[in-house]
């Protein structure tokens, strides 16, 4: 079988598997970006719609980053600790290896059928029904797809959390993963109650007054090394605490670093509660930062990736330039 079969018919299993089951559990990676999130709610608020039984959930910290307060069915998701122990049926979202799922990864172990939605090409195929297309834009655009072979219909909640996973994870239409079909998605997507200019606002716009300070802070600090052409800065804890800002609210910081016109690479490292130290790579040339991820035990995209180091942030960024 080639690669387009294959997903097809892992996708067609999946719609099987999720239409014979009594209840479904859902569940995206830790930290959960807008396609995570949008495409996790994208099928909840469907099943649902349809009288279908779905918990949905994420690890904890059981926190939503404030610039993804207008996705649809929030007030819909349980904490962590509300998933039953042993699903019959999981599905995970965007989640590319098994232990994204953190502290729900022992749910995952448990449960009888394991449905694996993910665009990674890196994705460590963890499993029962394995649904990735690497070649989609957002996990969003293999959720949209799933739902239509449930024969479920798009209700305007779903619309609106498919077209939130597309527009984060192609950089609002920007990155190369914008393809024809990317746009005729978003244009089925908009013939839906969907407040395009309300989100655009959310997502991406605003911010609290402490972060665009705490963003000043770090953008002061930033170290561009020309002849690597690697810009780089950290965040800290003790930053963090000063602004009164949380970690989760700094997500879109890596998206303003990368815009330094003298690199090609761009870092942002974010010091955890624990000490250890989240890295966001991207890569705007040739230079694939997902080898370099790898290389770390993390994963991602060509183009976007990250890892977490627990050596320090002066020795995580030695090692990032050693390895570039
Ligand atoms: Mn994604």
């Amino acid at each position: 079988m080639n690669e387009w079969e294959d997903y097809s018919s892992a996708l067609d299993r999946a719609a099987k598997v999720i239409d014979d089951a009594e209840l479904v559990v859902l569940a995206c990676h830790v930290n959960p970006d807008g396609d995570a999130l949008g495409s996790m709610l994208a099928l909840h608020l469907a099943l649902l719609a349809a009288g279908r039984r779905s918990v949905a959930s994420f690890p904890a910290p059981f926190v939503v980053a404030p610039h993804y307060r207008e996705l649809p069915g929030l007030d819909r998701l349980v904490p962590p600790s509300e998933v039953p122990e042993a699903p019959d049926v999981m599905v995970t979202f965007d989640c590319g290896a098994m232990n994204r799922l953190a502290g729900l990864q022992p749910t995952a172990e448990r449960a009888g059928e394991l449905i694996v939605l993910d665009h990674h090409i890196s994705n460590e195929r963890y499993g029962t029904v394995n649904v990735i297309d690497s070649d989609a834009a957002a996990t969003g655009v293999v959720v949209h797809r799933l739902i239509g072979r449930l024969g479920l219909p798009l209700t305007d909640g779903s619309a609106i959390a498919l077209y939130a996973a597309l527009v984060c994870d192609t950089g609002r239409f920007q990155y190369e993963t914008t393809t024809p079909e990317v746009f005729a998605l978003a244009g089925e997507l908009v013939g839906y109650d969907v407040p395009v200019a309300r989100l655009s606002r959310t997502l991406f716009e605003e911010h609290r007054f402490a972060y665009l300070q705490l963003l000043a802070e770090a953008l002061a600090a930033a170290e561009l090394v020309r002849e690597q052409r690697f810009v780089w800065t950290a965040v800290t804890q003790e930053m963090l605490a000063r602004h009164g800002v949380a970690l989760e609210e700094i997500e879109g910081l890596i998206d303003v670093v990368r815009r330094t016109a003298e690199a090609d690479i761009a870092c942002v490292l974010k010091e955890e509660a624990d000490g250890s130290v989240k890295v966001s790579l991207r890569s705007v040339g040739d230079s694939d930062v997902r080898l370099v991820a790898s290389a770390y035990g993390g994963g991602g995209h060509r183009f976007a990736a990250g890892f977490t180091s627990t050596v320090g942030i002066a020795e995580t960024v030695d090692r990032i330039r050693a390895a570039l």
